[in-house]
């Protein structure tokens, strides 16, 4: 078949294709990436395994997944930005957030059955999952490194014999109450989202007081006791962010400050603001790309504007990328709830099939890559002859990074995927 379609193809297409030096960054078909990521993406975080060492930072991409592409890999992976790699033996939880502490991967999340070795939170020593104490006796939905402190928050009530409330730090060898931690009166509180804010911890969560005080779903812990951020935000924080010397809070909230603020809101040290109209539903994830403020979650719109699922604040106005996230379950089936900066790119997780139009399967990286550029040439021509071989052996190698059309079935490679390179090369690298 390609021996066939190649030289006319080639013929007709190198003279529609014009090189273009300049940045246009897209949703990125799943290729290697995201082909048949077969669960939620929870969390990500880029992660130097050797600091200063010769060895290039990988993704550390972790939820509820058992493959990856043809591979079984269970729930916590490695990106080094072309292939995918497990770590150790399987969590014995699912994770649902990660962190760097003393140059250790840690990851966290939930119990899937009684608390046992280790419980819902476990440290990479280099070889092998190690516990941290006791663990804990629920959920643990943030980590959070402050100063030489690691901080967890969640659903949590107790690690081993010690009661606590929802926030917990390490001291070196087993978990200790933060300040009497939160509360929500009759209800179940919960930590959502940790941060570090000028040296000081920021908690976010459901609750309405921390250390006993009152305290509207956000609270600070200078080290000694807990403080309330003014009149707080309500009803809900999933995220915390910081942003231009503000610390940014993101949820289902409508008010903040005892203003509305329409599910995302910065706080400057005295007083909290609204940030540009916000997001018509809930915002799950933040992170920081270059100069500007990524937010991603369950909405449809930023500022008012279309932005499905992931947005950006260049300081001025929300933008939103691409058409953003669709799901083959149904029309509002799709999630972001995670978000990372790697490697000059967004990258996104959570729950849906596709990217900007392109299959991407519970990730997606917004790049400037063009796929057709598959030798990543950058002299004029950009596209011509030797992406085509540089396809083929790809397809030949049956590297999952010839899945252009980013199809989730077995095999993942076929025809059409030769059918998916030529528009693409004919659609050009603009
Ligand atoms: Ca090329
Ligand atoms: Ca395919």
């Amino acid at each position: 078949m390609l021996k066939r379609l190649l030289p006319c193809s080639v013929a007709t297409l190198l003279a529609a294709a014009s090189a273009s030096g300049q940045c246009a960054p897209r949703w990125q078909p799943g290729a290697a990436f995201a082909s048949h990521i077969n669960g939620n993406v929870a969390a990500l975080l880029p992660w130097d395994p050797d600091g200063a060492g010769p060895q290039p930072s990988v993704l550390v991409v972790a939820g509820s997944f058992t493959m990856i592409g043809t591979t079984s890999i269970h729930r916590l992976a490695l990106w080094n930005g072309s292939s995918w790699s497990p770590l150790g033996t399987p969590l014995p939880f699912t994770p649902a957030c990660l962190a760097v502490f003393q140059g250790d991967l840690i990851a966290a999340g939930h119990l899937n059955g009684p608390p046992g070795a280790i419980s819902a939170i476990a440290r990479w020593d280099g070889s092998a999952w190690q516990p941290m104490g006791a663990g804990f006796n629920d959920s643990v939905l943030a980590l959070q490194v402050v100063g030489n402190q690691l901080f967890a928050g969640g659903f949590f009530s107790a690690s081993g014999a010690l009661p606590l409330s929802r926030v917990a730090v390490w001291d070196g060898g087993k978990w200790a109450n933060v300040g009497g931690g939160v509360t929500a009166g009759q209800a179940f509180p919960s930590v959502n989202a940790l941060a570090n804010y000028n040296g000081h911890l920021i908690a976010g969560g459901f609750f309405s007081a921390a250390g006993g005080a009152p305290a509207s779903h956000i609270a600070r812990w200078d080290g000694q006791q807990w403080h309330a951020l003014g009149a707080g935000v309500a009803p809900s924080v999933m995220a915390l962010g910081t942003f231009a010397g503000d610390l940014i809070a993101a949820g289902s909230f409508d008010t903040a400050g005892g203003a509305p603020a329409s599910r995302i809101a910065r706080w400057d040290g005295l007083a909290w603001s609204p940030i540009g109209g916000g997001m018509n539903q809930s915002v799950a994830a933040l992170t920081i790309a270059g100069d500007r403020l990524v937010a991603a979650g369950f909405f449809n719109t930023a500022g008012g504007i279309a932005a499905r699922r992931v947005a950006t604040w260049d300081g001025v106005a929300w933008s939103g990328l691409g058409s953003g996230m669709l799901s083959s379950f149904g029309p509002e089936a799709a999630n972001v709830k995670a978000l990372a900066s790697f490697h000059g790119e967004i990258i996104a997780g959570g729950f849906f099939t596709s990217a900007g139009g392109e299959p991407s399967m519970n990730a997606a990286r917004w790049s400037c890559d063009c796929y057709a550029n598959c030798d990543g040439s950058s002299t004029a021509p950009t596209l011509n002859i030797n992406d085509f071989v540089c396809f083929l052996g790809l397809f030949a190698a049956g590297d999952l990074a010839a899945n252009c059309d980013g199809s989730f079935t077995t095999p993942m490679l076929t025809v059409n995927d030769f059918t998916c390179f030529l528009n693409k090369f004919a659609a050009g690298c603009e």
